[in-house]
């Protein structure tokens, strides 16, 4: 539903870059010289992955915000008609809708800040933010451009909107206060979609692939791609199945939860260091 004009130059970049090859290039490299040590430690990190543990997930998720929160495992859905704010037992799978959007808009990120929760929207150009306990609704801002993908360090916001740039928001007036350029090897990194604040780092899906890149919030430089190419087996797939989308982080357990648009499968991953 995104527009695809800009859909290929990443996966082709990071592709390039992360095969295993590269990566033992760098490697040999770096046990080389100290110069090229030095400058290697500025090289992103490549991931691979292991499952921690499997659960069920509804198919009739478009995820696009997952959050973890004081036990609570919260979703946000897109498409009109269909862009919910709802709970998941993780157990089960079961999704408690909490809210449904009007079907002229088009649900995306999603964060839970204090007592508040933000919904972003695609093209609406408006966030809802909503009481975290009542889920009354608090009020609205309006904001130009797309919107994406939310996430927060417990202090700010931090927006994706499908460009290479993240926006730094004030939750309190919803109104940006800097911008975060994210690149990859000094390449723009387009495409940034569901986000998640992990021990200081912003985890963001890049729209259309498997990877994850994790991103310095200070410079904007991809440290690390957490490569998840396989996560969903072939054989849960369907038609209907969608990409790779949402990272939700449990703080007091250090567990990583990873999904995908209609996905009948939520997983606990652990990234393993290739
Ligand atoms: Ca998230």
């Amino acid at each position: 539903m995104k527009n695809t004009a800009l859909y290929l130059l990443l996966p082709a970049l990071l592709i390039a870059s992360c095969g295993p090859n590269a990566a033992r290039n760098r490697l040999n490299t770096a046990s080389n010289n100290t110069t090229t040590a030095q400058t290697s430690q500025q090289e992103p990190a490549h991931y691979t992955y292991i499952v921690r543990n499997t659960y069920p997930h509804s198919v009739e998720s478009y995820t696009q915000g997952l959050q973890y929160i004081d036990g609570t495992l919260w979703e946000g859905t897109g498409q009109y008609g269909k862009s919910l704010l709802q709970t998941i037992d993780l157990a089960t799978g079961r999704c408690d809708v909490k809210l449904q959007l009007p079907a002229t808009e088009f649900g995306e990120g999603i964060t839970v800040l204090g007592d508040r929760i933000y919904q972003l929207t695609w093209t609406n150009n408006v966030v809802h933010i909503y009481d975290r306990h009542t889920l009354d609704k608090i009020r609205e801002y309006t904001y130009t451009g797309e919107g994406w993908g939310l996430t927060s360090d417990g202090t700010l916001l931090y927006m994706s909107d499908g460009t290479e740039t993240l926006r730094v928001i004030d939750p309190a007036t919803f109104r940006q206060e800097k911008s975060i350029p994210v690149t990859y090897e000094g390449q723009p990194v387009r495409l940034l979609n569901e986000l998640e604040w992990i021990e200081g780092r912003i985890w963001a899906n890049v729209y259309t692939t498997d990877q994850i890149v994790i991103i310095n919030p200070e410079s904007g430089r991809v440290e690390g791609v957490v490569d998840l190419t396989g996560l969903l087996p072939q054989e849960e797939r369907t038609p209907q199945t969608d990409v790779l989308n949402g990272i939700a982080y449990d703080e007091a357990t250090g567990r990583i939860f990873v999904t995908g648009k209609h996905w009948p499968k939520l997983y606990e991953i652990e990234i393993v260091k290739q």
